[in-house]
């Protein structure tokens, strides 16, 4: 493999060249106007790209993104060397192509560059906070508030570089606050529901366990100052691979470190409601509106809740990837039920959405076998995800009076993914998970489905007090996890 790595001084030979789509602009001229909260492989192939595009559309250059890495500081060691360039393998059916993109004009990792972080969200010339920190990386308690019996969080509290997202985002705007206050927004990028609402909510509760003096003033500026606009984003981006790379080498003619693969489809809908000024993302194609709800609803329930189905009954049967399992007709036939026999009745469709269209998309771009996507990733941090994509349907269809069948068959299937902890094939599952181990101490020694699905529902930061007392749903979990169970 060659020695050189990718970085703006190749710039000039690679548009020689034009083998590949390159950045529409010198990226060396942005200016940083937005920072970004966890700079994964997610956000570098979807909102990094729809912000270069509205970059290159409004001809704007103030619309560089200060990446920040909340973890590891595995993304600075690849990206600093390449002065922020990396490049966006598109994996299609039978198509390949590559874009440089060029919008990451920083990265930092937090952990060591704490003043650095605070000093970007603080400067004027800054007017957007976007995050993708997880569903887990939000620290919240069983309330939906900020778990203030975190560790992590008590710490940040106590002051000293903040560790948590929501500790950086709030310090950060505490010295905003102190260097003018200028509006700002915050825009929350993760699988949630009412991402913004959430993020608002966990950084007030900052603020109100502050001391009085100083928590009181930051939450009233807040209140003023700070939009938390909600947005739904979607693109399947598989952790990078060395065949990324390879490839990515193979179209650039030289090694780039931060290459990633993602599907051809995206899809970005943001709520209208900023602070200050914004990228023009729908020159890129985002779509703006005053009410994310029900797209959101829609990914969640359709896309993300049929892909935890398939990532549990697939990684179950022995299945490494998401596009083998969906290969199953049984496997197939049972995420296209969980859509439209449980979830279809309980969305309102969006406008310009057709949900039968929706659905079959759905399922072709599981398929795609250009773009192998792990069942493991995706059955990651179950007791997380669950709630948002499995557990609010099953709500809704028993209030309507419906047993959600399928929903019940995704949750079953967890139960046996935690328990077993085995494929079809034996060999290990990765319990990935933050509450990994009071689940396994749930599962231990349990000898029947009822007790496993008795023990497993009474953990109610997933369950709630209502779900274990509601027959109808245990019952129907029992019997798939009986079912399973006895499948090999
Ligand atoms: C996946 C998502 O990790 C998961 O559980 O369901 O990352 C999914 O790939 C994205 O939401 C697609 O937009």
């Amino acid at each position: 493999m060659t020695a050189e790595r990718l970085s703006l001084a190749e710039l000039p030979r690679l548009r020689r060249e034009g083998r590949v789509r390159l950045p529409p602009y010198d990226p060396a001229e942005l200016a940083v106007g937005i920072v970004h909260l966890g700079v994964g492989g997610f956000h570098r192939a979807h909102q990094a790209l729809y912000t270069e595009d509205a970059v290159r559309a409004g001809d704007d250059p103030r619309w560089g993104i200060c990446g920040v890495t909340q973890r590891s500081a595995g993304v600075v060691r690849l990206l600093r060397p390449q002065d922020g360039l990396y490049t966006v393998l598109d994996r299609g059916p039978g198509h390949l192509s590559a874009r440089v993109a060029g919008p990451l004009r920083e990265i930092v990792h937090a952990g060591d560059e704490p003043d650095l972080v605070r000093g970007r969200i603080a400067s004027p010339a800054v007017s957007i906070v976007t995050l993708t920190v997880t569903e887990k990386g939000h620290r919240r308690a069983g309330d939906g508030g900020l778990d203030l019996a975190d560790p992590v969080v008590l710490a940040d509290l106590a002051g000293g570089p903040a560790v948590s997202a929501v500790g950086r985002l709030a310090r950060g705007l505490q010295e905003r606050m102190r260097r003018g206050g200028a509006p700002i927004t915050v825009m929350s990028c993760d699988n949630l529901v009412a991402g913004g609402a959430v993020l608002r909510r966990l950084v007030l509760d900052f603020c109100a366990a502050l001391p009085a003096a100083e928590g009181g003033p930051l939450a009233g500026w807040i209140e003023d100052a700070v939009r938390f606009p909600s947005s739904v984003v979607d693109r399947i981006v598989p952790a990078a691979t060395d065949a990324d790379r390879r490839d990515a080498a193979g179209l650039l003619g030289v090694r780039d470190e931060g290459a990633v693969a993602a599907e051809p489809y995206r899809q970005w809908v943001i709520q209208d409601d900023f602070a200050a000024a914004r990228p023009r993302w729908e020159l890129a194609g985002a779509v703006l509106t005053s009410d994310v709800a029900p797209y959101e609803a829609v990914k969640l329930r359709l896309l993300n809740a049929s892909h935890s189905l398939l990532a549990y009954l697939g990684a179950l049967a022995g299945y490494d990837t998401i596009a083998e399992a969906v290969g199953d007709p049984g496997l197939a036939a049972a995420a296209r039920r969980l859509m439209e026999e449980d979830a279809g009745p309980t969305l309102t469709v969006p406008p310009g959405v057709d949900l039968a269209g929706y659905r079959q998309a759905v399922l072709e771009r599981f398929a795609n076998p250009a773009l192998p996507d792990r069942t493991v990733r995706v059955a990651m941090d179950g007791s997380q995800k669950l709630p948002l994509r499995l557990l609010g349907t099953a709500r809704d269809r028993l209030a309507a009076g419906a047993t959600p069948e399928w929903a019940a068959l995704g949750v079953a299937a967890w139960m046996v993914y935690v328990a077993r902890g085995r494929d079809a094939r034996g060999r290990p599952l990765p319990l990935d998970d933050p509450l990994a181990d009071r689940l396994r101490a749930a599962a231990s020694g349990v000898t029947t489905p009822r007790t496993l699905v008795e023990r497993l529902t009474a953990i109610e930061p997933i369950f709630g007090r209502d779900l274990p007392e509601t027959d109808s749903f245990t019952t129907a979990v029992t019997t798939h996890v009986t079912h399973l169970l006895h499948t090999p």
